[in-house]
């Protein structure tokens, strides 16, 4: 793709779009960088390549300084039917989303993963098993490292694991990953997305361009994805945790084997990773999948699977103050991710969660406190919303709290030796903190905090 002297307009300047800028900078287009939000230029051209000779814009776009450009590229988080965006795509522009950009830019085999739960760790887990047989294999996308970051050092003898949400499929149009993988498909982003029809038709983008001698591997257990299956043009690897498979991945008796024809390999004691519960051995299935799909030999795999540490803000084991653990799930931002916590813990916990409100109903995650969670520690915008719920399937034991400080402050002084604190919010953080990330760093700084007196 030629960019040479082309009008960019790039909508969001955070990381990705911080990221395209620097690519399309070495590209030679002419870019403009906008962001809704007030910018200090000076900050910003810190942080973007000393080539870059674009113009940066915020809050307003003015008409006659930007023109007709003949790309728009999007950040994740800018929705593709916002008025702007609909506005230059009828002057004429090609609107694509930073991960197609990316594309464009890439050598060598790519790995989609996707999936409302469990993308992190899964994308992480097949990049380190890649990397045993594949030298140059680079990690990236709604990981934290924007895909426009690392496309330039891919190779053809290389590979590249890309985190996709549901955001960055929604703007790919030539994307065509070798492998692709929906870990599983649950109501989340519903304020973006407006319908789950349009959340599952993002998601299933990872394979749309996909062909028949190519890979996309499929949880067996999500009535979804098996419903949708036909649709599917790539040869189709499931992974069940619960089903007994002839063919693919399954998690039985504490062990993981590998399936063809009925004939069962064990890969794995389960007992043998640092990865627990359930939902963790369904991503480590479809990890090996694609692993085994790239010839990565077993042992290996297998080396790979007991070394693999779990990653940040995902059930985290934080400290231990005064006889009580503390766990970070602040990567717990929706229902389905904050049960999968819930149900990793053993004993009486003192849950903490709220915060900005995506749309989400939280009737199921309630439920599956099943007698465990002993105190319900709430705050931000849904804090309403989730104790209303609570109290309507019996559950009373609430506390509102204005900040995380408080939060970790209450638990401190009311949970008892033996209890397990643990930070699940079931929400987005937007609103009180930057990302999930601030928002976990901030739980395990003041956890630590309270550790040392
Ligand atoms: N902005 C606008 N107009 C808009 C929306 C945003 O100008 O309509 C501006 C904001 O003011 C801000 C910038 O865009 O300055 C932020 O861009 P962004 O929201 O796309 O975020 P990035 O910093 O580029 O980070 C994005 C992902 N964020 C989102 O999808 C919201 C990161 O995923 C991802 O790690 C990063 O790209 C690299 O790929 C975070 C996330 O929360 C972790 N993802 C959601 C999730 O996992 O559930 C989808």
């Amino acid at each position: 793709m030629d960019f040479q002297g082309k009008k960019v307009l790039i909508i969001g300047a955070g990381k990705s779009g911080i990221a395209a800028a620097d690519l399309l900078t070495s590209k030679g287009a002419d870019i403009i960088l906008y962001d809704d939000k007030k910018l200090d230029e000076a900050e910003v051209l810190k942080k973007l390549s000393p080539d870059f000779k674009g113009s940066i814009i915020s809050e307003k776009l003015p008409e006659e300084k930007i023109g007709n450009p003949d790309y728009l590229v999007l950040s994740p988080g800018v929705p593709i039917d916002s008025e702007k965006v609909l506005k230059y795509k009828d002057k004429g522009a090609c609107v694509i989303g930073e991960v197609e950009l990316a594309y464009y830019f890439t050598k060598g085999k790519i790995v989609a993963v996707t999936g409302t739960n469990g993308k992190t760790t899964t994308t992480a887990l097949t990049g380190a098993l890649m990397k045993l047989k594949y030298e140059n294999t680079l990690v990236g996308g709604n990981i934290g490292i924007p895909y426009t970051e690392i496309c330039l050092n891919s190779s053809d003898d290389g590979v590249t694991v890309a985190e996709m949400s549901s955001f960055q499929l929604d703007t790919t149009v030539t994307f065509h990953p070798y492998i692709s993988m929906i870990l599983n498909i649950t109501p989340d982003h519903l304020d973006r997305h407006h319908t789950m029809e349009n959340y599952i038709n993002a998601k299933f983008n990872c394979t749309k361009n996909q062909t028949a001698d190519e890979l996309c591997i499929l949880n067996y257990e999500d009535e979804t994805l098996r419903k949708k299956a036909g649709d599917i043009k790539a040869k189709i690897c499931w992974f069940s945790s619960k089903t007994a498979l002839d063919n693919g991945y399954v998690y039985e008796d504490g062990a993981i084997y590998e399936v063809n024809d009925g004939v069962r390999e064990k890969v794995i004691n389960v007992d043998e990773m640092m990865l627990i519960g359930r939902h963790n051995y369904e991503n480590v299935m479809a990890a090996v999948a694609a692993a085994r799909f790239m010839d990565v030999p077993m042992e290996l795999i297998r080396e790979g699977l007991r070394n693999f540490k779990p990653v940040e803000h995902r059930i985290e084991y934080v400290d231990t103050v005064k006889g009580v653990k503390y766990y970070n799930d602040s990567k717990g931002t929706n229902p389905d991710a904050s049960i999968q916590a819930v149900k990793a813990m053993s004993g009486p916990t003192f849950l903490i969660g709220g915060g900005y409100d995506k749309g989400s109903e939280y009737d199921e995650w309630i439920e599956s406190f099943d007698g465990k969670i002993k105190k319900l520690i709430l705050m931000g915008q849904t804090r309403d919303k989730i104790a209303e719920c609570a109290r309507k399937h019996g559950f009373c034991e609430i506390e509102f709290v204005g900040s995380m400080e408080e939060a970790v402050d209450y638990c401190y002084k009311n949970a008892v030796s033996g209890d397990t604190v643990l930070l699940s919010p079931c929400c987005a953080s937007w609103g009180m903190f930057k990302n999930y990330e601030e928002r976990g760093k901030i739980f395990k700084d003041l956890v630590h905090e309270k550790n040392r007196g």
